[in-house]
């Protein structure tokens, strides 16, 4: 039996996928409604081939309940934030999930942390919250840390096909584990020790944050040139070991901006490149504002009120807005006395989440004279002349050279 921990967005997937290949599986989640919900067949979810998956998995006999039974493996994936103030990682859902497993768990049971912690988590709060429950390490249960790698949006064939690292204290745990996940995963499964899976995750979206923000400074010095970066990154990318990533309105979801946070909590005096790059991908909001008001200047316009963002998710074509760079512009825009103002849509949000928000796109084009594309969905890259008669700030590269205003 095993026993997925959190039924959120890696949790829901990896259980699912678990159930769909012969294992049997109970998610917890001690969200109520979201189980009800999971269990009346009607959770929705915009990944792609999700909606077959779960049919397949409430076929196969999957369970939702808000307890935690009795299981030989547990697979906790729960939020992992980091404290604003001293950006050091909230390991506190994680501890807690542990320590209700802890208190129901059979003897040898095995108890997997995917949720990313910071480099020495494991060590810090859940070796400790093991022998606080009078229990042994290695005896009673038996520890893992096996960070996920997949992507919003492409979650469900990254889950089948990434490679993974799964983190143990010993080899045969690392065996059984292994096997376990083969069950769904075709990728190469790499086992090591546990600091070492905690500090690989934490790397790899560190690494992606470093090089995101580079593209972004890119992009700052490039507008400061009169260069087009877009042009001098294509360029340089035909160097075979060159391979500059896209610049934005900044970095947002719940990992990329969070992580490198780990690091610079923990390590301030090591961590100057790192933190420098974090600085970099918060600045971009303000930069696009800053952009926003030079084009607004440049065509005469000085009302803010017909200045339209386009999207709000973090990314194209997920509904996730956690973090997101118009999230961001918005709260940069509240800091600098223009609260409320500007209108905005986005395809995949619904629920009121700002002011003047539109839901349909005519209603918008209605209301606006200027729109900044914040998010390339689908639908936007599919039929770019829907903003047509628009003045348009784009900072997405939806548009060809000339069509719009740039980063
Ligand atoms: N972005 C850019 N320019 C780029 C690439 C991304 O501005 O060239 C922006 C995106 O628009 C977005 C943010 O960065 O706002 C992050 O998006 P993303 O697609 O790079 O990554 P996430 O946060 O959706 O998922 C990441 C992935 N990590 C890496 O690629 C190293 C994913 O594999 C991890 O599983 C996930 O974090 C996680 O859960 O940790």
């Amino acid at each position: 039996m095993i026993n997925v921990v959190g039924l959120g967005y890696i949790g829901l997937p990896t259980a699912l996928m678990l159930a769909t290949s012969g294992q049997c599986v109970i998610g917890t989640d001690t969200d109520a409604e979201r189980v009800a919900l999971l269990r009346s067949g009607s959770f929705q979810s915009t990944e792609k081939g999700f909606p077959e998956l779960y049919r397949r998995a409430l076929e196969a006999g999957i369970r939702f309940e808000t307890e935690y039974p009795r299981a030989d493996v547990y697979i906790v994936a729960v939020p992992t934030p980091y404290l604003e103030e001293t950006k050091q990682v909230d390991a506190s859902y994680v501890v807690q999930a542990v320590k209700s497993v802890l208190q129901v768990c059979p003897k040898g049971a095995v108890i997997v942390v995917e949720s990313t912690v910071s480099p020495g988590t494991m060590d810090r709060y859940i070796r400790p919250a093991v022998a606080e429950a009078g229990l042994t390490v290695g005896e009673d249960v038996f520890l893992s840390h096996a960070p996920e790698r997949i992507i919003p949006g492409n979650m469900l064939r990254e889950l089948e096909c990434n490679n993974r690292t799964i983190g143990v204290d010993d080899p045969a745990t690392g065996e059984m584990l292994k096997k376990l996940y083969s069950s769904f995963c075709h990728g190469r499964i790499t086992v090591t020790g546990i600091r070492a899976a905690e500090m690989t995750k934490v790397a790899e979206n560190t690494y992606r944050d470093i090089n995101i923000a580079y593209a972004n400074e890119l992009a700052k010095v490039c507008r400061a040139q009169g260069l087009n970066v877009y042009e001098i990154i294509d360029i340089a990318n035909q160097h075979p070991r060159v391979n500059i990533l896209t610049p934005g309105p900044g970095v947002g979801g719940h990992c990329i901006p969070i992580d490198p946070w780990f690091l610079v909590g923990d390590w301030p005096e090591l961590t100057k490149v790192i933190h420098a790059a974090r600085d970099v991908n918060d600045s971009m909001p303000e930069y696009v504002l800053d952009r926003l008001l030079a084009v607004m200047q440049e065509n005469g316009l000085s009302d803010l009120r017909r200045v339209g963002l386009y999207g709000l998710t973090y990314k194209a074509d997920v509904d996730d807005v956690r973090d997101s760079p118009t999230l961001q512009l918005l709260q940069v825009m509240e800091r600098r006395g223009m609260a409320g103002q500007v209108q905005v849509y986005d395809p995949f949000v619904s629920r009121e989440l700002v002011a003047n928000q539109h839901r349909d796109l005519s209603g918008f084009l209605a209301a606006i004279d200027l729109a900044v594309v914040l998010v390339d969905h689908r639908q936007l890259r599919d039929d770019p002349d829907c903003l047509k008669g628009k003045i348009i700030l784009d900072t997405r590269r939806v548009y060809p050279d000339g069509a719009a205003y740039r980063l």
